[in-house]
């Protein structure tokens, strides 16, 4: 059956990646809209990046939303030094055409789920958590209408990769995070554990260029760009593929498996904020609110990825 999802991000060249395989695999995935936040780049930059990717796609039909431009209660953390001024450094793309919708990012997730059946639709984030974390603190109403959260954030045996002990996601927006992960909804965590292995390696990408597509050589661009910056910091054979685990889950989620636990979000203490506290072990009593994945079949989701993109 096909899934009903908004997307909601801060492109971002894996963001852009994860949006173009949701776009390239209509049967499995029915994208509704697309909600913009604050995250990598800022708020107006990720609007416009979110517009670039529809259009790379040939879809100048979706709707793209902007949402919150800042945190809940904290100032903006971006990462251009790993993404570019622009988000979207890596290939040349032009400016889009399409327009950026008028209503609130915020508003229109609030209203599709109003308008849908309980248990529906499927958010999938890929950046801080505020837009989502906005709209369920306006409208408790609709967390039954969510059929599951699938986002990518946090980190548990990785650690951290913004600070030592959070990842970049969870650690700009914590106070939104912590809203979500106690909302009720059914949640599938993307951590670090998984992405990093997820790497983009040369024979991985020469894959993605040897689509000889517009799409397929954006794409390897895009990685060629940011995969500077993560082999310098981790050593590792190619750069982690991070927010396309979450839309790659919805096409084939058996290339990922993990522990249904209890993940909570440390949003008092400076030195460790923006940790996912994730009790991996079971060693607390705590009801388990999310499904936290461990492993990839790193192989079989670039393999996906190369066969969607292909179509596009
Ligand atoms: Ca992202």
């Amino acid at each position: 059956m096909t899934r009903r999802i908004i997307i909601d991000t801060d492109p971002g060249q894996d963001d852009a990646i994860a949006i173009l395989l949701a776009l390239a695999s209509p049967d499995e995935i029915d994208v509704l809209g697309i909600t913009a936040v604050a995250g990598n780049v800022p708020l107006e930059l990720t609007a416009k990046n979110a517009r670039i990717i529809c259009e790379l796609a040939g879809r100048d039909d979706i709707k793209v939303y902007a949402g919150c431009d800042k945190p809940l209660g904290r100032a903006l953390v971006t990462a251009e030094h790993v993404h570019g001024q622009t988000g979207l450094n890596g290939p040349r793309l032009p400016d889009p055409k399409m327009p950026l919708q008028d209503q609130h990012g915020v508003d229109y997730i609030i209203d599709t789920l109003r308008d849908a059946e309980p248990g529906t639709i499927t958010l999938c984030p890929l950046g801080p958590l505020t837009n989502i974390a906005a709209a369920f603190t306006r409208a408790p109403d609709i967390v039954e209408k969510v059929r599951e959260i699938v986002l990518m954030g946090g980190a548990y045996f990785e650690v951290g990769n913004i600070t030592p002990t959070a990842e970049f996601n969870i650690y700009v927006d914590p106070q939104a995070a912590d809203i979500v992960f106690r909302a009720g909804a059914p949640i599938v965590v993307m951590p670090l554990d998984v992405t990093h292995k997820a790497l983009v390696t040369p024979e991985r990408n020469a894959a993605f260029r040897s689509l000889g597509t517009k799409v397929g050589t954006a794409v390897a661009n895009m990685t060629d760009f940011f995969e500077r910056f993560d082999k310098e910091k981790y050593g590792s054979e190619g750069a982690p593929l991070h927010d396309p685990c979450v839309t790659a889950y919805l096409i084939r989620p058996e290339l990922f498996s993990g522990r249904h636990i209890n993940v909570e979000i440390e949003t008092t203490s400076e030195l460790t904020m923006g940790m996912t506290v994730a009790d991996w072990w079971g060693v607390t009593d705590r009801p388990r609110n999310a499904m936290f994945m461990g492993r990839i079949d790193a192989q079989g989701y670039f393999d996906l990825l190369t066969e969607r993109l292909a179509r596009l």
